[in-house]
């Protein structure tokens, strides 16, 4: 019974890839040490997996930046505006395109988009008419052939071509991508062909199976895979499928003509039954039963009885055994954390220790002696059920007492419009930011000197307060209608308010990739959560004794923190993030009472988080709609509730967001030039809208009449007493200069656009 898994974190333990990765961006490393730091990063990367017992080591899960950026390159989709000399879509190339092209502006980056529901980022493939695909990259060869060189039994892994196509997009209206479908398949098989001679199994990627699978696919599934398995004989394909069952794509996912099918049993245990009982014989089914997206041990009990179920079903040698998804998700090595409470880190295993259990299985399926091993697993498991660190009497009571109308705001929303508008007096078109100014060296530093105990609490307060000082004085400056604290105090907006939080611990090393070198460092949610003391309320009731203005509180929501976290498994989903609500209530209604009048609780992972197909979307949408209301509808009429989302998907949820009810919504909509707000136009969303008026994801400085016309067509779709001006998102990331520049055209624009609309004013 073979074990592999899909594909193993590709920065490091300790963020080697960032480091090195930087290093060459900034200049002060060449490209030769940073293949050669690849090199190395690889081989250990396969060392670590094979030693702790995998069979099959993943060979084309590292990538420098994103491996579907690598498959845009393989295949030869390197968009027009980033064509150099030669055929070969080089590393240099790949930056490029993964970053835009420096002073040039006609060669923006490509989007990056949220792979299915997790949090990593992948570059959006785009198609177009007349486009040529030709095999343009060796990288996955020659890392084959570094593996097998080093003597890995290696198997060669790549996103298939269903969901390479599902995940890209047109970039010409009118043009349907999977016309290229033929011409992908053929560089496909070009690729099998050269895999084939070298290795036993090649795995393709195809999650789109666990998702609404487009027609135009389905239709052409068995025919494409018929000609893959030829071009990879005799090599054997497994059709790889994760982040939730095969449903209606089942009959579909058994017909494949490839040799053999990976389902994933964490997302979906459900489906395995249907899929033993029509199993055809000979073909191979690996297990996903080791979970890829989540921190806690397998119950290798209950694992075990799956294995042998599947193997009395189908034979055992018809087995292999894995992760559920590819381990990117999870952080590489749990014997880091030495400073992790020794309770909860026994509880815990990351990909080195996935590995490790993987094999324990293997061995336990072989009959090899592993008594001491899984009792030691069942005690660890039975310590976390036991535990009184996990259960809080105190919200098992508020949670019992929830009644469906405490998530109702007692007056209406256009009721709360006339208490608020006599309130804060804002003029038409308000202008405001979403929170987060920038994030300077010196600010990190000033963070990590107060962490290290290098400077008191006193100095790190006051150190905070001048910078909010600052930024008041700023703001003040630049004519802003409505302010904000900064958020100086903080690193990321999850980690921040999860420290603060009962039920939480955090790692030291547990780093995941989000995009390119970037990197989050999910907190993990082990027990009931509580908030034991009020969290950002002094920081922002500080900035608002500055100013006559209103200062915004500025809050993360529960589905955000939920999503954002490493969530425990014991109980569902939902139930988790009424305890997180719940929490953020009590903040909410501290920062009214400490006389906060506009409270923004962004839910930047609302969309994001829902699983993969729509039919289930209403159920999720559901109780994390309530989550947030429950968050927020404490409050008196004459607090305004704002909340901010990231991307600009909004098609399917717009009555949803209406749902939320929320005063006013903040959204990116400026790289689709304000399409989006049609949506909201189609199903008259009530309330007050600031569609992002500039791209903040992109140094580029917006001109006064690059928002004008932004504002114009905003204005043909939305009343101008519903339309706020803003950017589409925190600017933590953008640099001093560049916010003074944006900020004063967009206050320019917006008050060019006020005198215009009531010019006797
Ligand atoms: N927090 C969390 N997840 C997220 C975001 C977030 N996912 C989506 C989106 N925002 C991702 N965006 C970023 C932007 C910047 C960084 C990470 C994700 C980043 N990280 C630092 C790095 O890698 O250098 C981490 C170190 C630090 O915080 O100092 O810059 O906001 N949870
Ligand atoms: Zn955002």
């Amino acid at each position: 019974m073979l074990t592999h898994t899909l594909g193993f974190p590709r920065m490091g333990s300790r963020r080697e890839l960032k480091t090195i990765l930087e290093a060459y961006w900034k200049g002060t490393a060449t490209l030769e040490s940073l293949q050669a730091d690849g090199r190395v990063l690889r081989r250990l990367h396969w060392q670590l997996q094979r030693r702790a017992g995998i069979d099959l080591v993943p060979v084309g899960d590292f990538s420098f930046y994103d491996h579907m950026l690598d498959m845009i390159a393989m295949v030869g989709a390197v968009p027009e505006r980033f064509r150099r000399e030669g055929e070969q879509a080089d590393l240099d190339t790949r930056f490029f395109m993964a970053r835009g092209v420096r002073g040039n502006a006609s060669a923006p980056a490509m989007e990056m988009t949220k792979w299915f529901n997790t949090n990593y980022h992948y570059i959006v493939p785009e198609f177009f008419p007349k486009q040529q695909f030709r095999l343009s990259s060796s990288d996955l060869f020659d890392h084959l052939e570094e593996a097998i060189q080093a003597g890995f039994p290696a198997k060669p892994v790549l996103p298939g071509p269903f969901t390479f196509l599902a995940l890209g997009k047109e970039t010409v209206e009118g043009f349907d991508r999977w016309q290229h479908l033929d011409a992908l398949v053929s560089v496909y098989e070009a690729i099998l062909t050269r895999l084939a001679t070298c290795c036993q199994w090649i795995q393709l990627d195809e999650p789109i199976l666990a998702s609404d699978l487009p027609r135009a696919a389905r239709a052409e599934f068995t025919a494409v895979y018929k000609r893959l398995q030829n071009a990879a004989n005799p090599a054997r394909i497994l059709v790889a499928t994760y982040f939730g069952g095969l449903e209606e794509n089942l009959e579909l996912a058994l017909d494949l003509p490839v040799t053999g099918l990976h389902v994933d049993l964490v997302s979906a245990p459900d489906q395995l039954p249907a899929l033993l009982s029509q199993w055809p014989t000979s073909r191979y089914l690996s297990l996903g039963l080791v979970d890829g997206r989540n921190v806690w041990r397998t119950d290798l009990d209950q694992a075990r009885e799956v294995a042998e179920y599947a193997s009395q079903w189908i034979g055992e040698e018809q087995v292999m055994l894995g992760t559920s998804c590819s381990l990117l998700h999870v952080p590489v090595d749990l014997e880091l954390e030495h400073e992790l409470d020794p309770e909860i880190f026994n509880w815990l295993a990351f990909a080195r220790q996935k590995c490790g259990e993987l094999n324990l299985l293997r061995s336990a399926l072989a009959g090899e002696p592993v008594a001491a091993p899984f009792e030691e697993n069942r005690q660890a498991l039975a310590a976390r059920a036991g535990s009184k660190r996990v259960r809080r009497q105190s919200v098992r009571h508020q949670m019992e007492a929830l009644t469906p109308e405490i998530s109702v705001r007692q007056e209406t929303s256009d009721q709360r419009r006339i208490a608020q508008s006599e309130r804060f007096n804002l003029p038409l078109l308000p202008t405001t930011t979403i929170g987060s100014f920038p994030q300077t060296p010196e600010i990190r530093a000033v963070r990590h000197r107060f962490r290290q105990g290098h400077i008191t609490a006193e100095e790190y307060q006051q150190t905070i307060k001048e910078y909010i000082c600052q930024v008041i004085d700023f703001q003040e400056e630049s004519g802003l209608d409505v302010f904000v604290h900064g958020e100086f105090e903080r690193t990321d907006m999850v980690e921040y308010f999860a420290e603060h939080l009962e039920g939480f611990c955090f790692t030291r090393h547990g780093w995941v990739q989000s995009y390119g070198s970037r990197c989050v460092k999910p907190p993990v949610l082990y027990g009931d959560v509580e908030r034991p003391h009020p969290i950002s309320v002094q920081w922002t009731q500080y900035a608002q004794s500055l100013t006559g203005k209103p200062v915004k509180g500025m809050l993360t929501g529960p589905v955000t923190l939920l999503n954002w976290s490493f969530v425990r498994d014991d109980q569902p989903r939902r139930e988790t993030c009424l305890q997180l609500a719940l929490a953020m209530r009590a903040e909410v209604l501290d920062l009214e009472e400490a006389g906060i009048g506009i409270i923004q609780v962004d839910e930047a992972a609302l969309r994001e988080g829902l699983p993969l197909r729509r039919e289930q979307w209403r159920d999720s949408l559901s109780w994390a709609v309530d989550a947030f209301r429950l968050t927020t509808s404490g409050v008196r009429k004459h607090t305004q509730i704002h909340t901010h989302m990231c991307y600009s998907d909004f098609n399917h949820i717009v009555e949803w967001l209406a749902f939320m009810d929320a005063d006013v919504i903040s959204i990116e909509a400026s790289r689709s030039h304000m399409e989006l707000l049609q949506a909201f136009q189609n199903v008259r969303y009530p309330n007050d809208i600031g569609p992002g008026i500039w791209d903040i994801h992109s140094p580029r400085i917006p001109s006064v009449e690059e928002i004008s016309s932004l504002l114009c067509r905003a204005l043909q779709i939305l009343p101008a007493e519903r339309l706020w001006v803003n950017p589409d998102c925190g600017l933590k990331t953008r640099t001093w200069p560049e916010v003074r520049a944006s900020i004063h055209n967009m206050v320019s624009a917006a008050t060019a656009m006020r005198s215009a609309l009531s010019p006797a004013m």
